[in-house]
């Protein structure tokens, strides 16, 4: 079994209710496992500023999918939430699903880079990771934590249980 962490995003449509849509999809999959969901944290967009704030979490499973397979399932649960690719970068989207840790692997093919790129730039994945396991090494052997100590958390906040809404 592989150990996975994945970031959650969303700006567009509810991206509260996206992401809780996409945890569920996540939790549904037969080849996915002991998920574990951080809370979910409102944040302040890097990048383009005139766009929505992010709605942003992270998750930690067990799968026995490889990384690229992993991947092909990520992309088609954005694809069936609403997710259209533009050109823009960093860009508003209904939701944005990344790998961000694969085990200890480091990993650089032409669509996948792991450890995330952005990783240890961006509060609104160093601080919901570090809710989930406090004491993670990145592969190359830093401590998450001392990542988070001089890292600006930009406004980012934990956003406030909310009740399924009944239809
Ligand atoms: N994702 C982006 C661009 N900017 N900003 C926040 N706060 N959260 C995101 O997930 C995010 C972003 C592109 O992936
Ligand atoms: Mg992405
Ligand atoms: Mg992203």
């Amino acid at each position: 079994m592989n150990t996975v962490y994945i970031g959650l995003g969303a700006n567009l449509y509810e991206p509260q209710a996206q992401l809780q849509k996409a945890v569920e999809a996540l939790h549904n999959h037969s080849d996915i496992k002991h998920m574990v969901v951080s809370s979910l944290y409102a944040s302040k967009p890097m990048g383009p500023q005139d766009q929505p704030d992010y709605v942003n979490a992270v998750a930690k499973f067990s799968t026995i999918l490889e990384p690229e397979p992993l991947l092909d399932q990520l992309q088609l649960i954005e694809q069936q939430h609403g997710r259209v690719r533009k050109e823009e970068r960093w860009g508003p989207r209904t939701l944005d699903l990344d790998i961000l840790l694969f085990n200890n692997a480091t990993i650089t093919t032409p669509r996948l880079t792991v450890p995330h790129y952005g990783l240890c730039d961006r509060e609104f994945v160093v601080f919901p990771m570090l809710e989930l396991t406090p004491e993670l090494c990145l592969p190359n052997g830093t401590a998450l934590k001392d990542i988070a100590t001089n890292l600006p958390r930009n406004g980012l906040t934990t956003l406030p249980m909310t009740q399924n809404k009944e239809t």
